[in-house]
């Protein structure tokens, strides 16, 4: 019998001996690896914090006191102690558990979300409206020194001054973002990091104590020169102290009793605790701690060999990072930029080869914007690949930075529309209509790999702002393989047909000619556009259209409030041309969680075969 099984709730977990707990963390880095590598999921961050979790959920107590878990990818042993273990093995997939902290699965869980470095803030928000209330629980924050590298962190450092009382930080430093942890405060952490443990000296203390007898008496007796000891030899730390902490470790943070200690001890102070915990990305299982980025988000896998299920088909990432490096030899002033999703966005080689015209700027997309915005104005050109949904962060800096400016700046936009299992924070299907509404951003959209190349081409030779945003995994094999020139603002047009004109943009450029092929069988010879532009719209082509056709059909991977469609919308009623009949096919405002994307699309109906559906009902009803 296992420990485990007996375990589901932290009061289920409070029962346990302290020194029953070393064996608890290693039944639950089993559970762990064997569950993730039938169903994907963040492995390497969430195996390097388990005994930081049991030993938050032992010494704490949850929901009443609040944990804020920075990104919350690290929550899966959260989850397994506050009864979600008996549903592990639908985690992210459709009706399953999500993969991050979710108010809707759990009272444990103190927000839904997936976005790093918000940690600091949101805790600090929570002591003060306790404080206000005059309560009494605490408040711990848990954040990566990968999520520590985003601006958003030290706003919330710098605010700290703001809580009169207590508060606990843990930062989990375990030295790596997804890949490598950049920057300087990075740097300073492996100076403190360097720094002689106090509690090193205690653990062996105890270990040589335990062992000779009387040992454990004198142990008793110790504990208050402990306290002492603790106070004489704690490490400081400059920055964290001048900003109002009190600085505690750095501790290592896969020492169960150490963590309980220092829990125990930290709990009933009224201070503001920075706590330095050191860890290991991966930890306990070899694959995942010789490659912590391979595993850091990783799909299914075989736990024996450690071997990672892929596909060998090339995704639109790789696509742009083969043509990054095919650039770089011919073109010397561009240069590429990263908020810390190096690897999945497909340009680890370009980083290795061309470390010189490389920038990982941590998780600072705000930041990387800005960068562009002066790189741009002494004329070397930069460009930013990020993911549609982390691209949230940084809408006043293309507003205001690169847009209002009229500066050249590349956002090659990944990840855009469903992404599927991460769920509801990492959707991609608001950048449309976040983007579609700058003054003098160019916004488009491939209709397979091919085309981004041709758009990479086209935006590199013009001056202007341009976001060309594509989906996340492959491309398909399309009937229509001649690609025509892309000139500014024009729709491409695959077939002149008569009644009803299709236009699908980018990644469902693939529906609409699934679409029109399914109405030729229907006997329907429809117009079918690939638009290429969201902004500027083909004016011509629109106006031409509208008076030719019964039925404008538009398909986008994004929320149709404010989007493509709601573009030609407007231009069509302020332009007197609003007589045609339109569908428009979207998403809903809303927040749509996990699940394949296939699946969500057909969620959705937006699938070809529902979509042709309601186009011939329309049809029908308009001849
Ligand atoms: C705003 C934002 N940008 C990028 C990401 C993608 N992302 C998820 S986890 C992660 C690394 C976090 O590193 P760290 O906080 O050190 O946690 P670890 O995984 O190392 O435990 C990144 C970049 C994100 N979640 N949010």
């Amino acid at each position: 019998m296992k420990i485990l099984d007996n375990i589901n709730y932290p009061s289920d977990l409070k029962k346990l001996k302290k020194s029953e707990l070393s064996k608890l963390c290693e039944e639950i880095r089993e559970f762990l690896i064997t569950n993730i590598s039938n169903t994907g999921g963040h492995l390497s961050s969430n195996l390097g914090v388990v005994e930081l979790t049991v030993a938050m959920h032992y010494v704490f107590n949850a929901p009443e006191d609040k944990f804020i878990f920075d990104v919350s990818h690290q929550c899966y042993t959260h989850k397994i102690l506050t009864g979600r273990k008996n549903e592990f093995l639908t985690l992210r997939q459709e009706h399953g558990l999500s993969g991050f902290t979710n108010k809707d699965e759990s009272k444990y869980d103190t927000f839904t979300l997936g976005h790093s470095s918000t940690s600091i803030a949101m805790a600090t928000g929570i002591a003060i409206a306790r404080d206000i209330k005059k309560e009494n629980y605490k408040v711990v924050a848990v954040i990566g020194d990968g999520s520590l590298t985003g601006g958003l962190a030290y706003e919330g450092l710098n605010n700290i001054s703001l809580l009169k009382s207590n508060i606990i930080v843990i930062l989990n430093d375990n030295d790596m973002s997804i890949s490598k942890s950049v920057g300087s405060l990075t740097k300073y952490l492996n100076k403190l990091r360097a720094k002689k443990r106090y509690f090193k000296f205690k653990s062996t203390t105890t270990n040589i104590l335990c062992k000779i007898p009387f040992g454990k008496f004198i142990l008793k007796r110790l504990d208050k020169a402990k306290r002492f000891l603790k106070y004489q030899f704690i490490n400081q730390s400059v920055i964290f102290e001048n900003l109002g902490f009190k600085y505690v470790g750095p501790i290592p943070g896969h020492d169960i009793d150490t963590l309980i200690t220092v829990f125990e001890e930290i709990k009933n102070q009224n201070e503001k605790i920075l706590l330095h915990i050191k860890t290991k990305k991966g930890k306990g299982y070899q694959y995942a701690e010789n490659n912590p980025t391979a595993f850091h988000g990783v799909g299914k896998f075989d736990k024996n060999s450690g071997i990672i299920k892929k596909s060998d088909a090339l995704t639109y990432s790789s696509v742009v990072g083969n043509k990054l490096m095919k650039m770089a030899n011919k073109n010397k002033d561009f240069v590429v930029i990263t908020a810390a999703m190096t690897d999945g966005t497909g340009i680890s080689t370009f980083y290795r080869k061309h470390k010189d015209r490389f920038f990982d700027v941590g998780i600072a997309e705000e930041y990387a914007v800005s960068f562009c915005a002066g790189l741009s104005s002494e004329n070397i050109k930069p460009i930013f690949i990020v993911y549609s949904t982390f691209i949230q962060r940084a809408y006043d800096q293309i507003i205001h930075d690169i847009c209002l400016n009229n500066l050249f700046a590349m956002f090659l936009i990944d990840r855009a529309g469903i992404v599927g299992e991460d769920g509801k924070t990492h959707q991609g299907i608001y950048d449309i209509a976040m983007l579609a509404n700058i003054p003098n951003l160019v916004l488009v959209a491939p209709r397979d790999t091919i085309e981004l190349e041709n758009m990479i081409d086209y935006g590199m030779s013009q001056s202007l702002p341009i976001a060309i945003r594509y989906k996340k995994g492959t491309s398909y094999p399309t009937k229509f393989n001649t690609y025509t020139k892309i000139k500014l603002g024009k729709y491409e047009i695959l077939n002149k047909g008569n009644d009803i004109a299709l236009i699908g943009l980018g990644a469902f450029f693939e529906t609409a000619e699934k679409i029109y092929f399914l109405l030729k069988q229907n006997g329907i010879n429809a117009t079918l556009i690939n638009p290429r532009f969201v902004t500027p719209i083909d004016k011509e082509t629109l106006h031409e259209i509208a008076l030719s056709h019964k039925l404008i059909v538009t398909l986008e991977d994004g929320i149709l409030s404010g989007g493509f469609a709601s573009q030609i919308a407007s231009y069509l009623y302020e332009n007197g041309l609003n007589k045609i009949d339109m569908l428009n096919f979207g998403y809903p405002k809303d927040f749509i969680s996990h699940g394949k994307r296939e699946d969500i699309i057909k969620r959705y109906s937006l699938d070809a075969n529902s979509i042709t559906d309601k186009i011939l009902e329309k049809y029908k009803a308009l001849k």
